[in-house]
């Protein structure tokens, strides 16, 4: 997928003898963990694993109840539980967004698929072109000496079917589609990985949906909605999340950009910008201090929905007039 040149070679081989040479890595990821972090973290812990390596995954969210099917899911821990001797992260476009319990170690190795990210550690893995950081892992694993096997190749998957919404995204090409038949030549279940991380809903997050849904505004081109505390308390909704609503949003007639505003705990809000071809949503959220992907990109803001709301809506609305 990616040109070889000699520089990519050495890059490589570099990321290879990384690998080879650590007997305990430790593998991260961003922070309310998405399919493609879950799916990255095991696809690569289990490869490392069959490889006789004592490898450890931290998370300090935790894993995503719709994720725990996966062989492996149970290994992530919420804190650091052994000693390790490098430090890799997947899926995560900056540092301040890892999902750990303490100050953060240095990073030796940063594998992922972000436009925006920061290349924060001392090897740096990015090719934005590939809609998910799994679909990196499946193609180079094999290059960098590991296996996939069938629980990493299902992991994989679920990174790519999560990234792209089902294969739906205008990212997805021809070879991103034949790395995910490798996977299935592999073992990869795509019928059950499609839905228990993609379809299926809980009753709470249906609920979520209808409140959110009921509060829908749009204006021109631009639509957006809430999900607040309260509707997650009384819809007994346990996560943080959006109950991925915003991907929902992403399928509204003639809506170029849509916005979603989930409030959190901390004083925060959660901002999630979904849109189509004609704009570039991670660069409104790089002025947010946030990031993405040119489709799909979020920031977290601190205050309320009462001042983040108009604010992110008058600055949403000065962009797709090209003001920003
Ligand atoms: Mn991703």
């Amino acid at each position: 997928m990616t040109t070889r040149t000699t520089k990519t070679d050495q890059l490589h081989q570099k990321i290879s003898d990384l690998l080879s040479r650590s007997s305990k890595p430790l593998i991260l990821s961003h922070s309310r963990p998405d399919g493609d972090a879950i799916g990255s973290l095991i696809g690569l812990f289990l490869a490392l694993q069959k490889k006789g390596k004592k490898p450890q995954m931290v998370i300090i969210d935790g894993v995503p109840r719709k994720f725990k099917f996966l062989y492996g899911s149970d290994q992530i821990n919420r804190s650091i539980k052994d000693d390790f001797d490098l430090v890799i992260t997947v899926d995560c476009a900056d540092q301040k967004r890892v999902a750990y319990p303490t100050e953060l170690p240095d990073i030796q190795l940063n594998i992922d698929h972000h436009i925006t990210n920061e290349l924060y550690a001392e090897t740096n893995l990015v090719i934005p072109e590939q809609p998910a950081t799994t679909a990196i892992l499946a193609e180079y694993l094999p290059d960098w000496g590991f296996d996939v096997d069938k629980n990493s190749a299902n992991a994989l998957l679920m990174g790519m079917v999560t990234d792209t919404i089902g294969f739906r995204t205008s990212n997805v090409s021809p070879d991103f589609l034949r790395l995910a038949a490798d996977l299935m030549e592999k073992g990869a279940d795509l019928s059950s990985v499609y839905q228990e991380a993609l379809t299926s809903q809980s009753l709470p997050a249906s609920i979520v949906w209808g409140k959110a849904l009921s509060r829908i505004k749009s204006e021109g081109n631009l639509a957006w909605t809430t999900i607040t505390l309260e509707d997650r308390a009384a819809a007994s909704y346990l996560g943080n999340d959006d109950a991925d609503l915003t991907n929902h949003l992403s399928s509204l007639e003639n809506i170029d950009i849509e916005v979603l505003f989930n409030e959190q705990k901390d004083g925060k809000v959660k901002v999630s910008w979904r849109s189509n071809a004609k704009h570039d949503v991670s660069k409104l959220a790089m002025q947010f201090n946030g990031g993405g992907h040119p489709p799909a990109a979020g920031a977290e803001i601190i205050g309320d929905l009462e001042t983040v709301v108009p604010l992110v809506i008058g600055k949403t609305k000065f962009f797709m007039k090209g003001q920003i």
